[in-house]
C-alpha cells in the first residue's frame, strides 16, 4: 500500500510538470529568471546562449549602431549577441537589423512582446537570409511593419 501511494505521488508529479505551461518551445531557467527580475520597459542581449555570458546592453531606448562608440551598445557588443529579450512594457516590436544606420534598412526580423525572449539565436535568420546569431548590428521599436518575427 505504501509501495503505491509513493508511486502514486511520484506520477501526481509528473503530471504537475508536464502541465506547466513553457512560455516557449525553448522554455530556458536562467532566461525565466532574468526576465523576472529585470524592470519593465527593457530589451536586453547577451553574448552567451541562455541569457547569460556577458550582458552586452540593456537599454529602454534604441541604438543604430551597436559596434560605436555612443548609445546603449557600443564597441565589441555588435555581431556577438546569442541570446534576446523583449521586456518591454507595450506590444512594440524590438526589430534587430543586420547592419547599422538610422534609415533602419536591410536584413532584419523582430521579437514580440508574447515570445519573451530567444534563448538561443541558432537557427534564425534576417529576412535577408543571413543569420541572426552573432550577426545583430543595431535595433529599435516599432509598432508595425516587421518582415519576419524571432520564434522559438
Ligand atoms: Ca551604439
Amino acid at each position: 500500500m505504501r509501495k503505491i501511494l509513493a508511486t502514486a505521488a511520484a506520477l501526481g508529479l509528473a503530471g504537475l510538470g508536464v502541465l506547466v505551461p513553457a512560455t516557449s518551445a525553448q522554455a530556458s531557467t536562467a532566461c525565466n529568471n532574468a526576465y523576472n527580475s529585470i524592470a519593465l520597459g527593457n530589451f536586453i542581449a547577451w553574448d552567451g546562449t541562455n541569457c547569460g555570458g556577458t550582458r552586452l546592453g540593456i537599454t529602454e531606448s534604441w541604438d543604430s549602431d551597436w559596434g560605436n562608440s555612443s548609445g546603449p551598445f557600443q564597441g565589441s557588443d555588435t555581431n556577438r549577441a546569442s541570446s534576446v529579450m523583449h521586456k518591454g512594457a507595450t506590444e512594440m516590436r524590438v526589430q534587430l537589423f543586420n547592419g547599422t544606420g538610422q534609415d533602419w534598412a536591410g536584413g532584419h526580423t523582430c521579437l514580440t512582446q508574447g515570445e519573451k525572449y530567444m534563448s538561443s539565436l541558432a537557427g534564425q535568420y534576417f529576412t535577408s537570409g543571413v543569420a541572426v546569431n552573432d550577426e545583430i548590428s543595431s535595433h529599435r521599436w516599432i509598432w508595425s511593419g516587421c518582415g519576419a518575427v524571432l520564434d522559438s
